[in-house]
């Protein structure tokens, strides 16, 4: 813990801030040293993700004290009680937060964030593990588990992954991992499971064990979100890659060991005014299926990186300037264009992976797109689309994929209708679904964020709002404590069943609910007191092959 509340060697006070707080004198400091570390580490869990470790802003507003201390305690403190609509959660009328931490985290923004630690190859190697050597591990398949049908389930708040069968809702393991997991990709053989915490900590689990279990790990920095696989022919299972938010940085990774290869650096300049950026962070990664290359998203210069890796020691990397606070995507249906959310400008950059080119930025008309990878489908009149929802509001935005078929709406947003409300975070279908389906978990209405829009692919007509069916998911979870929200539709192997995360508070029962999707009626709920704050779902061949 730092000495003092604020790094210049003595606690700073409210007058000398010139700050007024109700019930507090001049003389009083802005916090202890103790309250600072607390603070320190609500903000990394809960705040660092949208507006940065060194709070110069993304998906969230800057919150550097120029402009705190210009917008006082009491508005801090309103706003983190309340939210906004613009897809700031509601920390104090959701009950998570207290008043006291909310008090804690308004006085909190008034100081100088600390500046994390670097994180290079000696810390790197230090942490990691190798707890199941490659020549000890199976050379088939052990269990008798469908791999393909299972689904990696996010268990955020327990620090593990759960393994469900896809088939017949089993847990088959419980797997601890990171700190809150963001998210799992497969290896391209489908054979080893990689995820990734919040903590920068990736687990890499082997699906052959007899029990799938953990067979290497490394800390790779100290906050991260993303990793990935190399998909190219001739270089399946070879590379692992994981992006950090903390340090800025991303790194490259023996495909069965993980042991560190080679760590690149994403400080620098902004892609438009080029001035120095001190925390460009790694949001999304994918791997190319047209040339050997990770695609690699940099959130704060707006860069998307075509890292090459077939030789690590010359190191060839296309870096295309695309648009400021890059963050989630994915590719379209012939997987050969990227598609990622420029999210707090409003766009979307489009790669053509096979000439690594941007070739097209397009504006959406809501408020800050937030696709996950998005949703592929064939619309009656539009041919294949590639769609996303927003964060900021209800609107569904459709863009063309298809530029030798529909040349006259590829790279177009051909239509914007509206579904549940604001506060979407992911949407999806499946080649075998006429259905497309929209959650909307950051909503503030409880009940518009337990519930899930299905929209019906083949009655879509151009300069029409499709209709769509709201699906009481959370009312169908029958939990009746808390506020649960329903987060992440995911496909099974077969794209007849979609799953979805009824994501109650840690203390409190959380579920999964199984939905069929030819009829939309209830296939199963699956309760367990192991399943905590279930979030993610990932399908192990949907995740390998791209299918979204
Ligand atoms: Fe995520 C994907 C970052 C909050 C669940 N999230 C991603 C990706 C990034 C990201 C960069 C893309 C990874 C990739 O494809 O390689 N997420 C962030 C944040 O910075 C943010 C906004 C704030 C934070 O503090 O983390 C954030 N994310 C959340 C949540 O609160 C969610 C709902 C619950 C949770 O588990 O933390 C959440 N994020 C997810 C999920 C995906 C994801 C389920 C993967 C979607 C997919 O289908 O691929």
């Amino acid at each position: 813990a730092p000495a003092f509340a604020q790094g210049e060697g003595h606690d700073v006070t409210l007058g000398e801030l010139n700050l007024e707080i109700e019930g507090r004198s001049a003389e009083d400091v802005v916090m202890t040293a103790e309250e600072f570390e607390q603070a320190r580490e609500i903000y990394f869990e809960r705040c660092a993700g949208c507006h940065g470790v060194l709070r110069g802003g993304a998906t969230g507003k800057a919150l550097t004290t120029d402009l705190t201390r210009d917008l006082e305690y009491d508005y801090l403190h309103s706003f983190i009680t309340y939210g906004s609509p613009a897809g700031m959660p509601n920390w104090g009328t959701s009950g998570e937060l207290t008043e006291e931490e909310i008090d804690l985290m308004a006085r909190y923004l008034l100081l100088d964030p600390p500046t994390p630690p670097e994180w290079g190859m000696p810390e790197m190697l230090d942490s990691w593990k190798v707890t199941v050597a490659p020549e000890d591990r199976p050379t088939e398949k052990m269990n008798d588990i469908d791999i393909e049908n299972l689904m990696s389930v996010t268990l955020r708040d327990s620090g593990e992954i759960a393994l469900i069968d896809g088939g017949t809702y089993e847990i088959q393991a419980i797997i601890k991992t990171g700190y809150a997991v963001h998210i799992s990709r497969i290896s391209a053989s489908g054979r080893y499971l990689f995820v990734i915490g919040r903590d920068a900590r990736v687990n890499m689990i082997d699906l052959w064990m007899e029990e799938p279990a953990n067979v290497a790990e490394i800390k790779i920095g100290i906050e991260a979100r993303s990793v990935e696989t190399s998909k190219y022919e001739g270089w399946e299972d070879k590379y692992a890659i994981a992006g950090a938010y903390w340090p800025p940085q991303f790194v490259i990774m023996d495909g069965e060991t993980l042991e560190p290869k080679k760590i690149v650096s994403t400080r620098g300049m902004v892609y438009d005014d080029q001035t120095y950026h001190p925390e460009p962070r790694v949001a999304a990664i994918v791997a190319s299926h047209y040339r050997p290359e990770f695609i690699v998203n940099v959130k704060e210069t707006g860069k998307i990186m075509l890292v090459d890796y077939t030789d690590l020691k010359n190191l060839k990397t296309v870096t295309i300037d695309a648009e400021r606070f890059l963050h989630d995507g994915g590719f379209d249906a012939s997987l050969r264009y990227f598609l990622v959310a420029a999210n707090a400008r409003g766009k979307i950059a489009v790669i053509d992976t096979k000439e690594d080119k941007l070739i097209a930025l397009v504006e959406t008309e809501g408020n800050t797109p937030h696709p996950g990878r998005g949703a592929n489908f064939v619309h009656p009149d539009f041919g294949p689309v590639w769609a996303t929802s927003h964060l900021g509001d209800d609107t569904i935005s459709m863009i063309g994929t298809d530029p030798e078929g529909n040349p006259d709406n590829a790279w177009k947003m051909v239509q914007n209708f509206t579904a549940l409300g604001g506060g979407s975070l992911f949407i999806k279908t499946h080649p075998n679904s006429n259905h497309l389906y929209v959650d909307a978990p950051l909503n503030p209405d409880a009940e518009t964020s337990a519930s899930i829009g299905v929209f019906t692919i083949s009655d879509m007509k151009a300069g029409e709002d499709p209709e769509f069916v709201t699906l009481p998911i959370g009312e169908w979870a029958g939990i009746d404590d808390g506020q649960p929200r329903v987060v992440h539709p995911e496909f099974n192997k077969e794209g007849t069943q979609v799953w979805f995360s009824v994501w109650n508070a840690k203390d409190k029962v959380s579920a999964i609910v199984v939905v069929d999707d030819k009829t939309l009626e209830l296939v199963e709920v699956i309760k367990d007191e192991r399943l905590i704050t279930p979030t993610g779902k990932f399908n192990v061949y949907n995740t390998q092959n791209d299918i979204y």
